[in-house]
């Protein structure tokens, strides 16, 4: 980084700009108190999932311990993850709603 002038000059290794970004997985985890309407509701308002996936989804997830929402850009997946938590919050449940990078 270097400045010219007023302009401030950035530079980025051509490697950096090839690689396509860091890839993360939200994943959704299973509890005992969350009902699974709630999660179906999760499913669809945050990750675009209809109502049949929405449940495929939420039953692999109680069966399995958890389950993978969506895979998205770090960005992307940190702002799911902070709104589906505090959505869940809100709505006194313990839903817990975390990053894996994929
Ligand atoms: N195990 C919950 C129940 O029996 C349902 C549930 C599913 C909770 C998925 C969380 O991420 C979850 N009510």
């Amino acid at each position: 980084m270097g400045k010219i002038g007023q302009v401030e000059h950035v530079e980025k290794s051509v490697d950096a700009e090839l690689m396509p970004p860091s890839m993360y997985k939200v994943i959704l985890n299973n509890d005992d108190y969350t009902p699974m309407d709630f999660v179906i509701e999760v499913l669809q308002l945050f990750f675009r999932k209809n109502e049949q996936q929405a449940t495929e989804i939420m039953l692999t997830i109680h069966h399995q311990g958890k389950g993978i929402c969506g895979v998205f850009p770090f960005g992307i997946a940190e702002t799911k993850v902070l709104q589906v938590n505090q959505f869940a919050r809100q709505n006194q449940h313990p839903l817990l709603c975390s990053l894996e990078q994929a």
